[in-house]
């Protein structure tokens, strides 16, 4: 069972009950010509996240762990927005309207789709979640539990949205959340250290935070218990 370095101390996770949740990597947040750079948001800050959640998937895959991927959207008849959240921000680009890659943050439009870098892989879990919250209206619960995962690595955009959100949500339903510091971004660097220590303050009232180097020795080949885990 590996230990990595963590804060506010060592994270402990059995191979059979981990798993690696990668948070809304979608076009629209991260891609140049998107939703967010329509309304000014500097996408050049959540790139540092990318080549690093790309190697941790590509660590998991290797050691044929599980990956859960989300992507924050509604359906196209908007039956599971609610109102208050269509008409929050800013009033001239709403979800559901056509925005620069399609219907924004509608299931199935171009711009709600992955980038490339995180796309997932054929039979790893993809939640459309309707929240920020990937418990909320989804079957990532029952997931979790029918396959005994007790343990969540997480990764994605934005830090102090849609993942702190997600590992708060985690954390009260028991299960152990390590947040990967490298493998998340915000557009709002200061909301993003904030988060980091907000989460580990009181002795990991949230969990924990790691580096995404401790999660990728710990996944090494040769590592101790991987090479029964990927055979
Ligand atoms: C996410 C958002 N994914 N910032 N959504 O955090 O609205």
């Amino acid at each position: 069972m590996p230990t990595i370095d963590a804060q506010p101390f060592p994270y402990e996770f059995g191979f059979d009950h981990v798993a690696l949740v990668c948070i809304d990597m979608q076009r629209d947040f991260c891609q140049p010509g998107g939703f967010a750079e329509s309304l000014g948001d500097d996408i050049s800050k959540l790139q540092p996240c990318i080549p690093v959640i790309a190697k941790l998937q590509e660590a998991f895959r290797r050691c044929k762990l599980p990956i859960i991927h989300t992507k924050e959207c509604h359906k196209p008849d908007l039956s599971d927005l609610p109102t208050a959240k269509r008409n929050r921000g800013n009033p001239k680009l709403k979800i559901g309207d056509k925005g620069p890659m399609g219907r924004i943050l509608i299931d199935g439009e171009p711009g709600t789709d992955f980038i490339p870098e995180c796309a997932p892989e054929e039979f790893e879990l993809v939640i459309s979640k309707p929240g920020k919250d990937t418990f909320y209206s989804t079957v990532f619960d029952d997931y979790l539990k029918t396959r005994k995962i007790t343990h969540l690595v997480i990764t994605g955009v934005t830090t102090e949205v849609c993942v702190q959100t997600t590992m708060r949500c985690a954390n009260d339903r028991g299960y152990d959340c390590v947040l990967v510091e490298d493998g998340t971004d915000s557009f709002f660097p200061e909301f993003k250290d904030v988060t980091l220590r907000a989460l580990v303050a009181q002795g990991g009232i949230v969990g924990w935070t790691c580096k995404s180097e401790a999660i990728l020795q710990a996944l090494a080949p040769g590592a101790p218990g991987v090479r029964a885990a990927a055979a």
